[in-house]
């Protein structure tokens, strides 16, 4: 068994988790903030067996959009961190997905 970690935008996060869950897969949805652009991003935890793990990969990948953001202003990254290095815009997504193994999962 694996554990799926997938970071997904907002705006995607409902139709990825409609596809993911039509398909029986159990999903857990996080609202989670990226440290970079400090912006709301969606956290999936999704536990499923090896050969299921393709298919979940391929369901965020098909709805999950890459975007451009603009990056936040000095103020955001806090005193005396500078930005003057930044680029003024970044490429966000589509989706980052981490795939860990799972010693053991019971439920109580
Ligand atoms: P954020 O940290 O807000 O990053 C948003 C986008 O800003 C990133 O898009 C990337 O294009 C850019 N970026 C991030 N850190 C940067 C830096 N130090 N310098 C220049 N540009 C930077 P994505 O790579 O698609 O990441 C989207 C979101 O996924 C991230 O939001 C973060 O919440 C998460 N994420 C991505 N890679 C991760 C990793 N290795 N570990 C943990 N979370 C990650």
């Amino acid at each position: 068994m694996k554990l799926i970690i997938a970071i997904v935008n907002n705006d995607d996060s409902a139709v990825v988790s409609s596809a993911l869950t039509s398909e029986n897969f159990i999903v857990t949805k996080l609202s989670t903030t990226g440290g970079f652009l400090m912006v709301g991003n969606t956290t999936f935890l999704i536990g499923a067996e090896d050969n299921d793990i393709p298919r979940v990969k391929e369901i965020i990948k098909k709805y999950s959009q890459t975007r451009t953001a603009s990056t936040p202003s000095t103020s955001s990254f806090g005193k005396g961190l500078s930005n003057n290095s930044l680029p003024s815009e970044v490429k966000v997504g589509g989706a980052t997905v981490f795939v860990l193994d799972v010693n053991s999962m019971e439920k109580y």
